[in-house]
């Protein structure tokens, strides 16, 4: 067997995917259709066609502006795992929601429900194992987050099991400190969190320590401007917080080519507890099998790397023991 189809087949498990970067280009064309939401193209290669945060972040609230029903979540949600499946061996995806921007359409419950019953139906097909995760719109305000965390208090389910973030100011400012309160309240009430930090320029290695001294994370987020720095590297290694790094959001978006000199070589060779993801798989016209063959392998690592970064996803993961040792 071949090294890329060795990583290919690879059985993985992926916690950094957001879900509305799971839709596939045709299904966005057709909830924009059943909605009656006018898209600024329908040209899908013009849609799609993005290589900063801003034009991306902008086509994410496209997307997420033709989803309108619980039944439309469960769609783009059981599609996204047939994909997954078949490009890269996905045995289990933890997948970032954003219930604010949905607000406005669909309450919290229904929208996780929807999500919920399209992943249970692709589950109970494929295997696919899943936990959801509500991501902070950190365009919007701390308050905002706050309400959101509230809401997920309000209406516990099984499947959501923590907070993350995503979207960034206009002016591509991180300030991992102002969702300080959201965070607290999260861990109050026993959710996970995660954090995106130190994804790209002009963001500062430091990020990465604000988030695991005052947000307590017990994951981050891309993180790659730790490598910049030996002590918030030190630090970051030694903690082992879980890592999950995405190889072609970062070549997409900041023009960083997989190769040995990589911000994520630097850390897996550093010690840090690396994962893989594809961050938003559609869009980035990527898929996991490709994050392994291209990003990995670009980076000069082998099949023995391969295989414990596959594995640190397992342990990483935020499910149950008993589903833990299903992956392993
Ligand atoms: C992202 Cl800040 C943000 N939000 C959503 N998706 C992303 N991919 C990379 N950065
Ligand atoms: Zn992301």
């Amino acid at each position: 067997i071949s090294y890329p189809d060795y990583l290919r087949l690879l059985p993985k498990a992926e916690l950094h995917c957001h879900f509305i970067a799971t839709m596939r280009p045709g299904m966005i064309l057709e909830l924009a259709d059943r909605n009656g939401v006018v898209l600024p193209t329908r040209d899908i290669d013009s849609l799609l066609d993005s290589d900063n945060l801003q034009d991306f972040l902008t086509l994410f609230v496209t997307a997420n502006d033709v989803l309108r029903t619980a039944d439309d979540f469960a769609d783009v949600a059981y599609q996204g795992v047939v994909d997954a499946v078949r490009d890269g061996n996905l045995r289990y995806r933890e997948y970032f929601v954003n219930s604010q921007n949905s607000r406005r359409y669909l309450a919290y419950p229904d929208l996780v429900d929807g999500v919920i019953d399209g992943l249970r139906r692709a589950e109970r097909e494929f295997g696919v194992g899943f936990r959801i995760v509500n991501a902070i719109n950190r365009a919007l305000s701390p308050e905002d987050a706050v309400a959101m965390v509230r809401e997920m208090i309000d209406h516990p389910r099984d499947e959501v099991v923590g907070i993350g973030q995503d979207h960034l100011t206009e002016d591509g400012r991180e300030a991992p400190g102002m969702w300080v309160e959201a965070y607290r309240l999260a861990e109050a009430n026993g959710l996970r969190r995660t954090a995106h930090v130190a994804e790209t320029l002009p963001a500062d290695p430091e990020s990465v320590l604000v988030a695991i001294d005052d947000l307590h994370v017990d994951r981050i987020d891309h993180g790659y401007r730790a490598a910049d720095d030996p002590d918030v590297l030190a630090r970051l290694v030694e903690s082992q917080v879980p890592v999950a790094c995405t190889p072609i959001s970062t070549l997409v978006l900041s023009g960083w080519a997989p190769e040995p000199d990589h911000r994520i070589a630097r850390l897996i060779r550093a010690g840090a507890n690396v994962t893989l993801s594809t961050d938003d798989a559609v869009f980035f016209r990527t898929d996991l099998g490709r994050e392994y063959v291209e990003g990995l392998g670009g980076m000069g690592f082998g099949p023995d790397v391969a295989k414990r970064v596959s594995l640190a996803g397992v342990e990483a993961a935020w499910c149950d023991e008993a589903q833990k040792a299903r992956l392993r």
